[in-house]
């Protein structure tokens, strides 16, 4: 009986031990969640910190872990990340290069790791395009020509020369060259339209400020407009011109681009003229993209994003919509 009794506890004891095995097995086969290694410029502008939001919460929305990194503008910081990322074995590498230059090596590196690379808002200059999958983001050379559109419009009418000061944005990133080269496409067979002054303003409020209050003091009133590669530097820019005693968006035609919350505040006061949009919504996109990649499917080389164009008249009705 004894024998029996003990043979009996020790089947219970196998059996309990064969479920925790079971159970333990199949959580290692439970599906592996998909984590991303995303490398931020920075937080530099409202479009910037609006795209970190997107970013986050379509993230958490798809159930992708995130490693989120901010450069501060650095692209140092930026191949520091991408190197963590790589080093941490994850799944897909997302990152918006601050600059289009000097990317070669890190995504050499991603590529010899099998980790596939997304870029979002901005492209990279490679010769080798294998080293990223793609590009989601806007066409910063038509936002450049809707820019010129709208200007060559609005000052249909206008006597004598149309003096243009412009505050490009970051040197060498991809809007500051294609911006501006959009812009120039327009204006190029318009002779009396002349950029009489051009500088970067980084894409901030202050150095924005910092630039404009240069330009004027230069220029004074002989500027007749100022074209900011973003709203960030055209809100900086605007107290610039109103500190010199000069009303902004009448004295000098504002022209901008983003669309951010702070620009339709801008012209619901009558001091930006009109701002092109350029949409940082790029979470949910790059979250699909990255699902699809890791389900095996092809993606497109470019996403680009839908957008439009918002003047000052139409900032009362429009503002209230704004999702960023
Ligand atoms: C554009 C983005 C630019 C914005 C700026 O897609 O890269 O960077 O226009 C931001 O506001 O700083």
């Amino acid at each position: 009986m004894k024998r029996s009794r003990g043979s009996a506890a020790a089947m219970v004891v196998l059996v309990g031990l064969v479920m925790i095995l079971a159970a333990l097995g199949c959580q290692s086969d439970k599906k592996k969640g998909i984590t991303l290694g995303f490398s931020q410029i920075g937080a530099e502008s409202e479009w910037r910190t609006a795209n970190t939001k997107s970013i986050e919460e379509a993230a958490k929305a798809a159930g992708i872990e995130l490693k989120f990194s901010d450069a501060q503008q650095k692209q140092e910081n930026q191949i520091k990340a991408i190197r963590s990322f790589i080093a941490q074995k994850v799944d897909v590498i997302a990152f918006s290069p601050v600059v289009e230059t000097g990317w070669e090596p890190v995504l050499r590196e991603a590529k010899a790791a099998k980790i596939p690379v997304i870029l979002t808002d901005r492209a990279v200059d490679t010769q080798d395009d294998s080293l990223w999958v793609t590009l989601i983001g806007s066409d910063f050379v038509e936002e450049g020509r809707r820019a010129g559109r709208w200007l060559v419009e609005k000052m249909k009418g206008h006597e004598g020369p149309v003096n243009i000061v412009e505050l490009q944005g970051t040197v060498g990133s991809a809007p500051a060259i294609d911006r501006k080269k959009g812009f120039e496409e327009i204006l190029k067979d318009k002779p009396n339209f002349k950029i009489i002054r051009s500088q970067t303003g980084d894409f901030t409020r202050a150095k924005g400020k910092e630039v404009m209050e240069a330009f004027l003091k230069a220029e004074g009133k002989n500027i007749n407009v100022l074209y900011a590669h973003n709203d960030d530097m055209a809100i900086g820019a605007i107290q610039a011109i109103e500190e010199a005693g000069l009303q902004p968006a009448k004295d000098i035609v504002i022209v901008s681009i983003d669309a951010v919350k702070g620009a339709f505040e801008a012209m619901k006061a009558g001091k930006l003229n009109v701002t092109v949009e350029c949409s940082p919504l790029l979470g949910p996109q790059l979250m699909t993209a990255v699902k699809d990649l890791m389900a095996g499917k092809a993606l497109p080389k470019r996403i680009v994003t839908e957008e439009g164009v918002f003047p000052m008249e139409t900032a009362a009705q429009e503002l209230p919509k704004r999702k960023y």
